[in-house]
């Protein structure tokens, strides 16, 4: 196809490769002296980290929402899983003391008892209910039984529960509690770094929990918690594996590319996503301080997958792979291997995994499947030694 809906904006955009302008990407690395010591390169990297994080918080997701000074948990119902013999299913509640106030929200953890496993973080966009699929034919998203029988388990929060998913209405959860009355100011955090700030707090809660191995955890996200999850793993060095499922514009998508969804389109339609500063780049993309692999690098040396739509033209598969790829100076300058621009794309329903990296590209339409699932859960055993003998 040539052109492509976009479902909030209900316009059809071009998608042409041929469209794509030519672009040059701001530098992963900056000014780091690749003939210095290792140890000072790698000293310049924690800094050139500091400097980055900092230009995306001024200019795409805002400032953080703080650390809370206390966080309490407590535990609101536990049910055995009906799906998954030994498997349980707890809902708790974190209520975060913050200088503003406080506030709380809610999540379910799936795990199976006996066992300490190591964890997803799921950020949910879809079901609100957080609800186990017992009963039902798993139709993507949440397949509890498989992420369980993989060894692994799973916590998963609804975003709006954070901070609803709405521009009228998004200032009515975490950021009620920092954000002044008034106008957002132009580095405001918007709903992605609330979102964000939730499964960071997800993990702290689980980190002395006796079903968690909280030092094996993965942070993971579909399309709006897709991008999400990538601002998470960039900003919450703990989660090990960064999960990006067709995350598209201002996730794992260049942005200069400006193919299907842009810089322009989303900063319009989804503001509050954002902080208010990326407007000013709507239609001067080119001197966005950032692009997307940038985002990608700050999650280095740890592992990041990321994943596409074979129809999901919108979320720009081959700048996902493109984002991905032009993020491995950071994983170089660190000793680690990663998929790189010499790499070719891979085609559709092969998986492909170098060093910290790993791509797919689904045949079918913007969604998260159990097949998804299922690579992601493949890599996660081979990360985190699920399975072997030690
Ligand atoms: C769309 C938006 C995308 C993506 C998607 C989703 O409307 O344009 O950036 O985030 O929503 O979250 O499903």
């Amino acid at each position: 196809p040539e052109t492509v809906r976009g479902y909030a904006t209900r316009t059809d955009v071009e998608v042409r490769e041929d469209h794509v302008p030519s672009y040059t990407l701001p530098e992963v690395l900056g000014e780091i002296d690749r003939q210095a010591p290792k140890d000072e390169q790698q000293q310049a990297w924690n800094d050139r980290r500091e400097t980055l994080l900092d230009v995306f918080r001024n200019n795409a997701y805002g400032q953080a929402v703080p650390a809370p000074t206390k966080l309490e948990v407590e535990t609101i119902e536990v049910a055995p899983l009906a799906s998954v013999p030994g498997g349980v299913r707890e809902r708790r509640r974190v209520t975060a003391t913050l200088e503003g106030g406080e506030f709380d929200f809610e999540y379910v953890l799936y795990a199976k008892q006996s066992q300490q496993s190591p964890l997803f973080v799921m950020i949910n966009n879809r079901d609100p209910e957080l609800s186990s699929p017992e009963g039902e034919e798993f139709i993507g998203f949440l397949p509890v039984p498989e992420i369980l029988k993989a060894g692994c388990a799973v916590a998963v929060f609804h975003h709006s529960h954070v901070a609803p998913d709405n521009p009228e209405h998004f200032r009515e959860g975490v950021l009620s509690v920092v954000l002044p009355e008034g106008p957002r100011a132009a580095d405001a955090p918007g709903a992605i770094t609330a979102w964000s700030w939730g499964a960071s707090r997800v993990l702290d809660s689980l980190s002395d929990h006796p079903l968690v191995d909280a030092e094996r955890a993965a942070i993971i996200g579909h399309s709006r918690g897709g991008k999400t999850a990538l601002w998470t793993g960039a900003c919450d060095p703990r989660f090990s594996l960064v999960i990006s499922n067709n995350s598209g514009c201002m996730g794992a998508a260049l942005s200069r590319r400006a193919y299907g969804e842009t810089v322009n389109i989303i900063s319009r339609t989804f503001d509050y996503w954002f902080c208010p500063q990326l407007q000013e780049y709507g239609d001067r993309v080119a001197e966005l301080p950032i692009d997307q692999h940038q985002l990608i690098a700050l999650c280095a040396p740890r592992n990041v997958y990321v994943a596409s739509a074979g129809d999901d033209l919108w979320a720009d598969p081959r700048g996902e792979w493109l984002g991905l790829v032009n993020a491995s100076p950071a994983f170089e300058l660190i000793g680690s291997e990663s998929l790189d621009t010499s790499d070719t794309m891979p085609v559709l329903g092969q998986p492909v995994t170098r060093g910290c990296t790993s791509y797919h590209i689904r045949p079918g339409r913007h969604n998260l499947t159990l097949w998804d699932w299922q690579q992601y859960l493949r890599v996660a055993r081979d990360i985190w030694k699920i399975g072997e003998t030690p």
